[in-house]
C-alpha cells in the first residue's frame, strides 16, 4: 500500500522550529515561527485565561459532546468582537457564526463550504501571503492565483498593483484578505487604502474571505477589526475566519470561529444548516475546553477587561521591540534606513534580509528567520536583542 509514497516537503515554518529544536547552541533564537514570547522567552498563561481555566475544573463539569456548530457563547462572542457590539448585521440576525478548530479550521470550513457554492471561483491571496493559504485554498479544489501587495523598494503596500489585479478577476472570486497584521510583512492598507479596495470588492463582485488571526496586536481590539466592518457596513457577503491561538495565546486549544455575513436571518438560517454539514462529515463537532474558556473571557466583563489589559501589554511590549532593534541596528553600524519596522503592525518584520543573509544568521549566530527575511518580532525580547542586532548588523555589512 504504501511502498511507493513519496516524501512531502515540510511546513517552511514549522520545519525551521524542529531544525532549531535539534540545535545544541544554547544562546540560539528562534525568529521564526509566528508565536508570541513574553520578556522571559516563554509563551505566556494569561491571567484571564487562569482564572477561567480553574473556575471551569472548579465547577467539576463531565465532558460530554458539543452542538455541530460548537459553544453559542463562544459564537456570540466571537461575532461581536469582530464586527462589534452594536453591528446593524448582528442585530438583524443575518450573521451565522461556528466555532472552528484554529483560524485555519475557519479557514478551511469556509474554503470547503465556498468550494461547494462556487466550485469554478478563482481564490485571490496576497503575494506574499501566509505559508498555509494556498495550499488550504488549493486541497479545497480552487485554483489559486496572488494579487500583487508587498513592495519591496518602499517596504509597503503596492495599492496599485492591488487595485488593477483585482479589478482584472471575473466577477465572484474569492479574495482572501489579512484584516490586521499581514503576516509575513507587517505591511496594512491604511484606513484610506481599506475604502478603496472595498470598493474594487464591492464593484467587481468579489467574494471577500477576510482571515483576522491577530486582532489586538496592531492598534487595539476595536482599531484592528475596522477593516472587517468596513466591509460588512458596505453590505458585502463575506467571510471571516477568526483565530484565538495568539490573541489568548492558547496556540495548542485550537479556538477559531468561522462568521458568515448573509443578507438576511431566513437565508442565514439555511447557510449555517449546510455549514453545519461540512463541519459533520469532517470532525462531527468541536473539542470543549478552549472554547470554553474564550467564550468566559470574552462574555465576563471582569475577564474581558483583563484580556484587553493583557493583549494591550503584549501589543506594546512588540512596539517597544520593534523601535530597540532599529535603533540598536544603527548603533552597531547599519546605516540603512530600517524606521520601515516601527510602521510594520503585529508580530512580524518584513526586515529586507535576504535568504543568503538569513542563511549566515542561522549558520554563524544560531538565529532562526524565515528565507523570506520574515522575522518574528514577538520573538525579541531583552536578554536577546543586543545579541540578535549585532549579528544582523553584522551579516548586512557582510
Ligand atoms: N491566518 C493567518 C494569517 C495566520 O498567520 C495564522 C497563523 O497561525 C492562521 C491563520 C492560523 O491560525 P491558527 O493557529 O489559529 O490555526
Ligand atoms: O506564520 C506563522 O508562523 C504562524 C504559525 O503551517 C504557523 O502562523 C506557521 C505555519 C503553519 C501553521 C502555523
Amino acid at each position: 500500500l504504501f511502498q511507493s509514497v513519496e516524501l512531502a516537503p515540510r511546513d517552511p515554518i514549522l520545519g525551521l522550529t524542529e531544525q532549531y529544536n535539534s540545535d545544541t547552541r544554547s544562546h540560539k533564537v528562534n525568529l521564526g515561527v509566528g508565536v508570541y514570547y513574553d520578556d522571559d522567552g516563554r509563551v505566556p498563561l494569561l491571567r484571564c485565561v487562569h482564572k477561567a481555566e480553574v473556575d471551569r475544573v472548579q465547577a467539576q463539569l463531565a465532558h460530554s459532546y458539543l452542538p455541530i456548530e460548537g459553544i453559542a457563547k463562544l459564537n456570540r462572542g466571537a461575532r461581536e468582537l469582530v464586527l462589534g457590539k452594536d453591528s446593524e448585521a448582528i442585530k438583524s440576525e443575518r450573521c451565522v457564526t461556528v466555532q472552528s478548530i484554529g483560524g485555519t479550521g475557519a479557514l478551511k470550513i469556509g474554503a470547503d463550504y465556498l468550494r461547494a457554492l462556487l466550485p469554478d471561483a478563482k481564490v485571490a491571496i496576497s503575494k506574499p501571503s501566509w505559508e498555509n493559504h494556498r495550499a488550504l485554498f488549493e486541497k479545497a479544489g480552487f485554483e489559486v492565483v496572488e494579487y500583487p501587495y508587498y513592495d519591496p523598494e518602499t517596504h509597503g503596500l503596492n495599492l496599485d498593483g492591488m487595485l488593477d489585479f483585482l479589478k482584472s478577476l471575473p466577477a465572484k472570486s474569492i479574495v482572501v484578505l489579512h484584516a490586521c497584521c499581514h503576516n509575513p510583512t507587517g505591511v496594512d492598507p491604511t484606513p484610506e487604502q481599506w475604502t478603496e479596495i472595498a470598493k474594487v470588492v464591492q464593484d467587481k463582485e468579489l467574494i471577500p474571505f477576510m482571515d483576522i488571526a491577530y486582532q489586538g496586536f496592531g492598534d487595539g481590539l476595536q482599531a484592528d477589526a475596522a477593516a472587517v466592518r468596513l466591509f460588512v457596513e458596505k453590505g458585502l457577503n463575506c467571510l471571516i475566519s477568526t483565530s484565538f491561538s495568539k490573541s489568548f495565546s492558547l496556540y495548542g486549544e485550537r479556538i477559531g470561529a468561522l462568521t458568515l455575513v448573509t443578507d438576511s436571518a431566513e437565508e442565514a438560517a439555511r447557510v449555517l444548516s449546510q455549514v453545519k454539514r461540512v463541519i459533520r462529515t469532517n470532525y462531527s463537532n468541536p473539542p470543549t475546553f478552549g472554547g470554553a474558556i474564550v467564550a468566559e473571557a470574552l462574555n465576563t466583563p471582569e475577564l474581558f477587561a483583563m484580556w484587553e489589559e493583557e493583549l494591550g501589554e503584549m501589543r506594546q511590549r512588540i512596539k517597544e521591540m520593534r523601535s530597540q532593534l532599529v535603533n540598536k541596528l544603527a548603533e552597531n553600524g547599519v546605516n540603512m534606513n530600517f524606521d520601515f519596522v516601527m510602521a510594520q503592525k503585529g508580530m512580524f518584520s518584513y526586515s529586507g534580509l535576504t535568504a543568503a543573509q538569513v542563511d549566515k544568521l542561522r549558520e554563524e549566530h544560531a538565529i532562526y528567520a524565515i528565507s523570506s527575511g520574515r522575522i518574528c518580532v514577538a520573538a525579541l525580547n531583552s536578554k536577546n536583542i543586543d545579541t540578535v542586532a549585532k549579528a544582523i548588523a553584522s551579516v548586512i555589512k557582510g
